[in-house]
């Protein structure tokens, strides 16, 4: 029996367009979600970021950093100009060189991590933060918001 296109079922037709289109749609979606929030990468996910040196923005929101995965050049003095753009309150709290937190809770501005000055930024207010990048290239150091200690966190690669 010949397959006569023109005595197909509407119906069905339309669903397969349907179930096309929302594939595509999806694909689209997912392709652009990838593509990265902080514009450094460029969307290749693997690739390193170029190593920020001297100063760089970082924004705080509700409850993220913008800029999550940093990398820097071991023997730099970085400066994070932080701007809370959230509604609740924020820091910026760097690890050990070790990757451990020597200050439990809200760090302190003379404690022995690296905190953001002020250690407690409300909403619309900035911050900085200073940090001289240990001397470990190849090191992994992560910081945290301590407001959001569980969802806020960041990783600076050290190269
Ligand atoms: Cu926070």
């Amino acid at each position: 029996m010949k397959l006569d296109l023109t005595r197909l079922p509407v119906g069905e037709m339309m669903v397969g367009f349907l179930v096309v289109s929302l594939l595509a749609t999806f694909i689209l979606a997912f392709s652009l979600v990838d593509s990265g929030t902080d514009g450094t990468d460029g969307g290749v996910t693997d690739v390193p970021s170029t190593p920020i040196s001297g100063a760089a923005d970082v924004v705080m929101g509700d409850n993220f950093f913008d800029s999550n995965d940093i990398t820097v050049t071991v023997g730099d003095t970085v400066v994070f100009n932080l701007t809370n753009e959230g509604i609740a309150i924020h820091n910026m709290h760097i690890t050990q060189p070790d990757g451990s937190y020597s200050e439990a809770g809200i760090c302190t501005l003379d404690g022995a991590d690296t905190c953001s000055d002020p250690s407690a930024v409300p909403s619309g207010q900035t911050a900085v933060l200073e940090w001289e990048v240990p001397d470990a290239p190849g090191t992994e150091i992560p910081f945290r918001c301590d407001f959001h200690p569980i969802e806020m966190t960041g990783t600076i690669t050290i190269q």
